[in-house]
């Protein structure tokens, strides 16, 4: 990973998967020279703002012919990366994003490295790492809820408390330092109990910090497997197989669970949760039944993994509705141990099961199908936001050992300079924390999981 500033990268910043609009994004000192270039500008003065502003052009690219272009400048350092900046944007094909991105780079600009957009606007300063981790959290979210605890770190998160823990210990240790060049004069600034009570203070918000940083590691990682599929079709016969004991009503009754009934799987790597739900229906209105549906809908809103449960006996039951799929989709033939009706199903799913609550061997494969699928996502969820709560709690853990360390010299009077000493420790590990203090490896672990464009 380059760490250079001083040149002005480009890249498309929105998805190859083609949408309604594309942009690409330009960044270094000379974006608004590259991008007049590339669009041949003829009204020069246009480009002569000096704030933000959106303009209407247009590009001239081979084959493509003449494309309406809507370009935002950012001329000063008021942009994301801290930099002049300029976003154009296009209709969301990729031929044409390719197009422009490739004239950008015939007028001087360099195709940016994952995540070096972020990279910029860390060093200056925009952004600290957990920010910068939460935006890699955002990118990599694979649905709402993980999405939601990657914007709340975002929003803040750790960054606010750490930033006024960092202001206390300095003002701190300016008070002890200052004390320290008239030893001879026995002149102190602050007294011993005052520095107890502030390195006690100090600790406390540390301890808190480390506290939400487990609640928040612990959410991150509880993964939702949604049972789902037409009434009857065996979904709670399916959970109590697994649970090995009666969970779940069943019933030979269409429409048997209302509330989702919830079981805790540990698995190999993880534990995730397994919720058995009402079956799909259309029905409205306010009976319990009808209300169902919508803890239903819920769960499936929630879920990383949908298991759409359909019995081989069953050949009127809607297969699921591919459009509306974010997260992998399981076909479960259940009751195969019944003759089956031999309908055509989609080959859309994502994996096929055939199951019956009467064959254990047939659970089992689900089962290791499950425990190799949280494998994988563990995986990329440890390599996400999980991780900055590791480097965070170990370097939290090392400032609270400091502190501590520095109240107990405060505490036996061991001398100012040992006090000094163990705050600027702590400092430099929240500096680890909060970015004000980072090593290449640190960047380059971090910055090198970024795609292109962020
Ligand atoms: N033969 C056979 N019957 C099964 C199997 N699994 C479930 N059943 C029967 O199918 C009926 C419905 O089972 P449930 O597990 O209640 O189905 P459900 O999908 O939870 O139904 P709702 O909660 O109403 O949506 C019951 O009579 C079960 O005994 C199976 O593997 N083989
Ligand atoms: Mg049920």
């Amino acid at each position: 990973m380059r760490f250079d500033t001083e040149s002005t990268i480009c890249a498309i910043a929105t998805g190859a998967e083609g949408a309604f609009r594309g942009a690409i994004r330009v960044t270094g000192p000379e974006s608004l020279a590259i991008v007049a270039k590339a669009l041949e500008s003829s009204n020069a003065t246009a480009w002569k703002v000096s704030r933000a502003t959106r303009l209407l052009s247009s590009i001239e690219l081979p084959v493509l012919g003449s494309v309406d272009v809507a370009v935002f400048v950012w001329p000063d350092g008021r942009s994301y990366t801290g930099q002049p900046s300029v976003e154009l944007h296009c209709l969301g094909n990729i031929q044409i994003l390719q197009s422009i991105q490739a004239r950008l780079i015939e007028c001087g600009a360099v195709l940016a490295q994952p995540g070096e957009f972020t990279l910029r606007a860390f060093l200056a300063g925009r952004l600290d790492l957990t920010q910068c981790e939460a935006v890699l959290g955002v990118i990599h979210a694979s649905n709402d809820r993980s999405l939601n605890v990657a914007l709340s770190q975002l929003a803040g998160g750790l960054s606010e408390p750490l930033a006024h823990l960092r202001t206390t210990l300095v003002n701190l240790l300016a008070d002890i330092e200052a004390g320290l060049d008239f030893v001879d004069e026995d002149i102190s600034f602050i007294s011993q109990s005052q520095i107890t009570e502030r390195l006690e203070q100090s600790l406390d918000v540390v301890r808190e910090m480390l506290h939400q940083m487990e609640s928040r590691a612990g959410q991150t990682v509880q993964l939702q497997v949604a049972i789902v599929g037409p009434p009857n079709a065996g979904k709670s016969s399916f959970i109590n197989a697994i649970a090995k004991q009666p969970i779940s009503i069943v019933s030979s009754e269409p429409g048997t669970t209302r509330d989702y009934v919830r079981l805790r799987l540990n698995l190999e790597n993880a534990s995730i949760d397994l919720l058995d739900t009402a079956g799909l229906e259309d029905i409205e209105g306010t009976t319990p039944r009808a209300l169902a549906q919508g803890f239903t809908q819920q769960q499936i809103e929630n879920a990383d993994l949908i298991l759409y449960c359909l019995s081989v006996e069953d050949s009127e039951s809607a297969e699921w509705e591919f459009e509306s799929r974010s997260v992998p989709i399981w076909l479960i033939r259940t009751k195969c141990d019944l003759p089956s009706v031999g309908r055509d199903l989609s080959p859309g799913y994502d994996a096929v099961f055939s199951i019956s609550i009467k064959h254990t061997e047939s659970i089992d494969r689900v089962l290791k199908g499950l425990s190799d699928w949280v494998a994988t996502k563990m995986e990329s969820f440890n390599q996400v936001v999980p991780l900055t709560a590791a480097r965070c709690q170990a370097s939290l853990n090392n400032a609270l050992l400091a502190l501590a360390n520095a109240k107990e010299a405060a505490e036996f009077r061991l001398g100012d300079e040992v006090i000094a000493s163990e705050i600027r420790l702590s400092l430099d590990e929240i500096g680890l924390v909060a970015g004000t203090v980072y090593t290449d490896d640190i960047l380059d672990a971090l910055f090198s999981r970024f795609c292109i464009g962020k």
